[in-house]
């Protein structure tokens, strides 16, 4: 009787006990001399280029903040995950233009995640989404269009936009079939939540500089690891 009356508590303690599986951090930097970016002249339009009165727009290729860590970087878990389905988030992912630039500049959503784009700016922008595995579209939003929702059936990698109006606005768009996946800050800070023992390959994309890996055990619920990563004009 005594022994039921144990497992009955050890059984409630469990069931109540907050799911605590792993997870995966850490930062992304740059490592060498720091190339300078180039200015985005905007002079072809006078509404983008009062954006930029003080400080002119640069190119978002390398954007680093304090002791070189690297923004837009896409890490995700590449391999290890159970054979499973994930939900897209009820959230819809957020993508604008804004001072004629895309922000962010690097998006990851889910699939059949909405994907609410934005104008800003007031002035017609079009949105050229250059997809191969998904429908690709080319999304004119005329000043007084601030709005518009999209969502890709299918993942896809590195999906390029562009705007035809003004040819220095490109950003990156990837479509991920699960939710394990975070894009780097100026901080270059990454945190991938909810992982579940076992071992993973986790993966750091940088749009000009490529993918670089390392494998990462999760060992028990509510283990934490770390996988920093550096790239450099070499790797
Ligand atoms: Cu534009």
């Amino acid at each position: 009787m005594a022994k039921q009356m144990i497992s009955l508590v050890v059984l409630s303690v469990l069931l109540a006990a907050p799911l605590a599986a792993g997870e995966v951090s850490g930062t992304i930097k740059w490592e060498g001399k720091v190339p300078k970016m180039k200015a985005l002249r905007m002079d072809a339009d006078p509404v983008c280029a009062n954006h930029h009165q003080e400080e002119p727009a640069r190119s978002e290729v390398l954007v680093l903040g304090e002791g070189q860590t690297m923004a837009n970087v896409l890490v995700r878990v590449k391999s290890g995950l159970p054979d499973k389905k994930w939900d897209p988030p009820k959230e819809a992912a957020v993508m604008d233009q804004k001072g004629c630039t895309y922000v962010p500049h690097v998006l990851a959503v889910m699939v059949n995640q909405d994907i609410k784009i934005l104008n800003s700016d007031g002035i017609l922008h079009n949105v050229n989404v250059q997809a191969k595995v998904n429908r690709g579209f080319n999304l004119g939003m005329p000043k007084g269009t601030t709005e518009a929702v999209r969502k890709f059936s299918r993942a896809e990698d590195k999906i390029v936009l562009k705007c035809n109006v003004h040819p220095w606005m490109k950003a990156y768009l990837v479509v991920l079939d699960h939710p394990f996946f975070s894009v780097t800050g100026k901080d270059g800070a990454f945190k991938i939540a909810d992982l579940a023992p076992g071992t993973y390959e986790i993966e750091a994309w940088h749009e000009k500089l490529g993918t670089q890996t390392a494998k990462v055990t999760i060992g028990s619920d509510g283990d934490s690891q770390t996988a920093d990563f550096t790239f450099s004009r070499n790797k």
